[in-house]
């Protein structure tokens, strides 16, 4: 086992997520504490802002049950989003640029300048881990900045003329098919709940929480293997909120 060289590991991860190659677990070969994974995180996402990207947001991950069970990890942890994985509602996603994405069903907030969550929409969030076979440690999935790759938002709506976020159905279906269907009280009892979650691991860790910031508030069900046929769609509904929808390309 062998220190962490910081900016060593990022580069790793930034050339895996860029040439879609996986690589081993960064843990089978370093001692790293959750500190060191999320200085990893922050060394990346510094890469893609000096390439030109841009903060949009933060998410989180391994909220629900289905998802910690899935994944053998029971954090709950944040990433950074940034303007490049964002896909438009309706919009065209290609997955050749992916190494083997998965896609989930969420709900988004967006924050006012003082934080508080002001606006609401379904949500789907495409994570593409950069490990070998899906396979990770906590401090690995957090240094990959939690699995993050693409994103879309649907239409926002007010808070205040939305009903009670505390359960409402949730349903992703792939080609019309049903695929997962879950409850927003799967996201962490209650999705609300991702707000206060996402200051304090902001706070903790060092994640930007820009003025307006979009929060993916985590998944409601587990993760399914993103459709490879170009023109398949993919569409998530939250009872009382609409829906997402986006296109393989
Ligand atoms: C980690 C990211 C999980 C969620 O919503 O639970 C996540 C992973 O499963 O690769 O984004």
């Amino acid at each position: 086992m062998t220190n962490p060289n910081i900016e060593a590991l990022a580069a790793r991860l930034d050339a895996a997520t860029r040439t879609a190659n996986s690589i081993a677990q960064l843990t089978l070969s370093h001692t790293l504490t959750l500190e060191d994974a999320y200085a990893v995180q922050r060394a990346g996402i510094a890469a893609r802002v000096a390439r030109g990207d841009g903060v949009v947001g933060v998410k989180l991950g391994l909220t629900s049950r289905a998802k910690a069970i899935q994944m053998g990890v029971t954090e709950v942890i944040a990433g950074v989003l940034t303007e490049s994985m964002r896909i438009a509602d309706g919009g065209t996603v290609a997955v050749g640029p992916m190494i083997h994405p998965r896609v989930e069903p969420e709900v988004a907030f967006r924050l006012d300048a003082a934080g508080a969550a002001i606006e609401v929409a379904p949500a789907l969030e495409i994570i593409d881990s950069r490990y070998r076979d899906f396979k990770f440690r906590l401090a690995d999935v957090v240094a990959d900045n939690t699995s993050a790759a693409r994103f879309a938002v649907g239409a926002w709506r007010p808070l205040a003329d939305v009903p009670d976020l505390a359960d409402l159905e949730t349903i992703m279906a792939i080609d019309g098919v049903v695929a997962e269907t879950g409850s927003t009280a799967d996201i962490l009892g209650h999705p609300l709940r991702a707000i206060e979650t996402v200051q304090r691991l902001s706070r903790t860790h060092g994640l930007p929480l820009i003025p307006g910031a979009i929060v993916l508030a985590g998944a409601a069900t587990a993760a399914v293997p993103l459709p490879i046929v170009p023109l398949s769609n993919v569409t998530v509904s939250v009872t009382g909120l609409g829906r997402v929808a986006i296109t393989i390309g």
